[in-house]
């Protein structure tokens, strides 16, 4: 055992790294957020990227020896501003609350107004959670949705005229539909409102063309990057508009949002960049630039349809009857089944998916109604149609016995029968 390597210093980590790579092996993933990353980026991840501080931007920075970190970081910025067709690209966010955060404090002030989705309508934490910082230090009103679960812009208009918010906020974490990014943009400029989209659920599916790009509509959008785009975690936020290279304040217009997303990243809110992470971003970007990208996101997409067909056949309801995109939500009210018991009987068979409220849900968020299925990963692994069907079938299998262990077991030696199939980093090691 050489004490250098990671099962030489820290056998506790490395076992546990080990038994987490198992799990991810053995299981079917269908968190929706989730994604399996090349060898190629997780190399770039753990490299020494992280032992340099650069604070500021490429060319302009607080420390020496930034040249080889300026490479990188201009690299990362542009194969962003080429695959989503924008001016700007601040690929510095830690994640995507921070880069929601930075939006708020380059365009807002504390106590002005947004409209955001409710959080329990697929919304987001940073869309105007009252526990949130975005429904704390800021006036947040939400919209919902219509009794099918659909984006309902009567209701968004309505409320943008009565509150008047500077900000308004399309994107989500729980619906399973093409949104409309036109229509935002109207009721922004009939009240307005500065744009955000949110597109860190989706980020793939638009560079893959399974979904329209909001990019040169919306004011700004934020990305993370670790979703169907497959790369680490980490965010960008993207936007159109020229970079004063002053230090001098500037006002407040949409030409100069590159500008004060810039400021507001550092010195507003953040210091060093995760120089390893936007290493890891860069290659994600490549990646997402090969042909065989698009091949992905169109297969992710198919399988999200071949899995909500599966479980409808098999009697299960689908909040708006089916998906667009990556994800579904299973509304499980009529099978006396909530979401907190089908998150935990799933697991038990080795299905990972979680816990999620529906629109008008009755019960509390902590045990909603429902649960979220989404097929990024397993599409990264390689499984199809034909998989998802047989997928939708033993999730039934375990919704409709939650409480039988042998039928969770049986259902459990199946997902390894498939999960084997399609093997996962299969020369990875910890130990
Ligand atoms: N936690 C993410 C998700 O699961 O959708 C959103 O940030």
């Amino acid at each position: 055992m050489n004490k250098k390597d990671l099962i030489g210093t820290d056998p506790k980590i490395a076992q546990t790294l080990e038994k987490e790579l198992n799990r991810q092996r053995s299981g079917i993933e269908l968190i929706a957020s989730e994604n399996f990353v090349s060898q190629a980026v997780m190399k770039a991840l753990g490299s020494i990227g992280t032992n340099k501080y650069s604070e500021g931007y490429p060319n302009r920075r607080y420390y020496g020896g930034c040249e080889f970190v300026d490479e990188i970081e201009n690299l990362a910025i542009e194969r962003a501003k080429k695959l989503f067709n924008v001016d700007h690209a601040n690929v510095q966010p830690y994640s995507g609350s921070p880069a929601n955060l930075a939006v708020y404090y380059a365009l807002l002030k504390p106590g002005d107004t947004v409209l955001g989705a409710k959080l329990s309508f697929g919304g987001h934490m940073t869309h105007g959670l009252k526990v949130n910082f975005s429904g704390s230090l800021y006036n947040a009103v939400n919209y919902t949705s219509d009794k099918n679960g659909y984006l309902d812009f009567d209701e968004i208009r309505s409320l943008a005229k009565e509150h008047k918010p500077k900000l308004i906020i399309a994107g989500y974490t729980a619906y399973p539909r093409i949104i409309d990014w036109q229509k935002f943009r109207e009721i922004s400029d009939e009240v307005g409102a500065f744009f955000l989209a949110d597109i860190s659920h989706i980020a793939g599916l638009i560079i893959g063309e399974q979904h329209p790009s909001p990019t040169r509509i919306a004011d700004v959008t934020m990305t993370t990057s670790h979703k169907t785009l497959r790369g680490p975690r980490g965010a960008m936020i993207l936007s159109n508009g020229k970079v004063s290279n002053s230090n001098k304040p500037v006002e407040l217009s949409k030409e100069n949002i590159p500008t004060l997303i810039d400021r507001a990243i550092i010195p507003g809110l953040q210091g060093g960049p995760h120089n390893h992470t936007t290493a890891a971003i860069a290659v994600a970007l490549q990646e997402a630039m090969q042909p065989e990208f698009k091949d992905y996101a169109k297969q992710v997409v198919l399988n999200a349809k071949a899995l909500a067909k599966s479980l409808t056949a098999e009697g299960l309801e689908l909040v708006t009857g089916g998906t667009d995109n990556h994800l579904m939500l299973v509304d499980l009210t009529s099978t006396g089944v909530t979401g907190k018991e089908a998150e935990t009987a799933l697991g038990e068979a080795e299905i990972f998916v979680n816990k999620n409220t529906v629109p008008y849900d009755k019960r509390k968020p902590t045990d909603p109604s429902g649960i979220r299925l989404g097929t990024p990963a397993l599409t990264t692994r390689g499984l199809k149609e034909d998989d998802m069907e047989i997928i939708g079938q033993l999730i039934a299998k375990v919704i409709n016995n939650a409480k039988d262990s042998s039928i969770k077991e049986q259902v459990k030696k199946q997902v390894k029968e498939l999960t084997d199939n399609y093997p996962l980093y299969p020369d990875l090691t910890y130990l």
